[in-house]
């Protein structure tokens, strides 16, 4: 039976109301999980091969994006000091990863058994006869947005085509699909003009049921970052405090998108909202978030010296002696550090989610 043919005959069920269900809330996050699709899932204990499927933007993106200079930032991820802190496995080169080391899907992935998130599509020159790689691929792209953009691109839904083109080509099949897991990191700050909001989370909304109909077991859903709490805002304050306005614009996102994948089947939505507000913003006397980062809102890495200068241009920037310390590597994007900490403290709603049970140290 074809698996798509499997999730329609799961949705049946779901609408008889004979499918068993298990829902778990830990704190704000909203998990959910079902005992039956179909048959039990318990990962096995020695291997755990489940292929991780990424798309995405720059939270996600582990190389796809262009490495050309002559692009400027948009290409930053490929100049020092992006990577500076990588470990030899990436000979301390940048990657096109957005920070000083690895992001969120690299530390899903681990959470998941692999030791960092599955190649990128674009770089990845194995596609042979025998399929992808075992880990599963990367085609999160840094910029890629939900709705049309100016290049007339519709960014996260080319990523899903590019899978449903492997499919099609025959390097991915039903095999793939069997207890895979799909991120979908989107993390774009829209604010609600002409129901901007409504529509990216009905695009969020499809896109994970074409990867349901894809064959896609689990899709793990982001919601988006309190943007008043990104360095580019809290510059203002002189990095002391969150701008209101922007987190509200977050807020509307993130209330839409648990309002539509809240409940749905197989999709969770990843609370990184809550997670990084504690983290950055944590309430007075809340010892087990105050500790974790020296500076929470001042970044790593900001614009100095000449004009126009940005993180990655060369004379551009100032870098701080010490990234671990720091939640944020640049104007909006987390250190290596940063996204540790924020996986490590969802790691457990993902295990539960996912049905994992052994627990990774990373
Ligand atoms: C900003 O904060 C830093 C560190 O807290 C301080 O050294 C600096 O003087 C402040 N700058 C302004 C303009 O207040
Ligand atoms: C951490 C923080 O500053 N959170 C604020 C973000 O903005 C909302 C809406 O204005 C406030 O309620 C939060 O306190």
């Amino acid at each position: 039976m074809k698996l798509f043919a499997a999730a329609c005959f799961v949705l049946f069920l779901n609408i008889a109301g004979r499918v068993a269900e298990a829902r778990a809330v830990a704190g704000d996050v909203a998990t959910q999980r079902r005992h039956h699709r179909r048959h039990h899932h318990h990962l096995p204990r020695a291997k755990r091969a489940h292929k991780l499927f990424v798309f995405g933007d720059d939270f996600a993106d582990n190389g796809n994006s262009a490495s050309d200079p002559g692009l400027g930032p948009v290409s930053r991820a490929w100049r020092y000091p992006f990577g500076n802190r990588n470990e030899a496995a990436h000979g301390r080169k940048p990657t096109g990863r957005f920070s000083d080391g690895l992001v969120q899907s690299d530390f899903l992935a681990k959470i998941m058994g692999h030791s960092e998130s599955p190649p990128p599509y674009t770089g990845d020159s194995d596609n042979s006869d025998d399929g992808i790689d075992a880990s599963g691929m990367n085609f999160a792209v840094a910029e890629a947005s939900a709705l049309e953009a100016p290049s007339g691109v519709l960014k996260l839904r080319a990523q899903v085509q590019q899978l449903r083109d492997l499919v099609r080509d025959g390097l991915v099949d039903d095999r793939d699909f069997t207890d895979s897991v799909a991120l979908v990191a989107y993390s774009v700050h829209t604010q609600n003009l002409n129901d901007l909001v409504a529509k990216v989370v009905d695009e969020l909304a499809s896109v994970v049921s074409q990867l349901q109909d894809l064959g896609v077991s689990k899709v793990i859903v982001n919601n988006v970052p309190p943007f008043g709490c990104s360095p580019w805002l809290a510059k203002a304050s002189n990095y002391s405090s969150c701008d209101d306005d922007g987190n509200m614009s977050s807020d509307e996102h993130n209330t839409a998108l648990r309002d539509r994948l809240g409940g749905e089947e197989g999709a969770m939505v990843l609370d990184v909202n809550s997670i990084i507000t504690n983290l950055v913003a944590p309430k007075e006397g809340s010892v087990l978030y105050e500790r974790q980062f020296a500076e929470r809102l001042r970044p790593c890495s900001e614009a100095a010296g000449e004009e126009g200068g940005y993180c990655g241009r060369d004379g551009g920037y100032s870098l701080c002696n010490r990234p671990e310390e720091y939640f944020f590597w640049d104007m909006v994007h987390p250190t290596h550090a940063g996204w540790r900490a924020v996986m490590q403290l969802l790691q457990g709603p993902i295990m539960a989610f996912l049905g994992i049970s052994d627990l990774e140290h990373f």
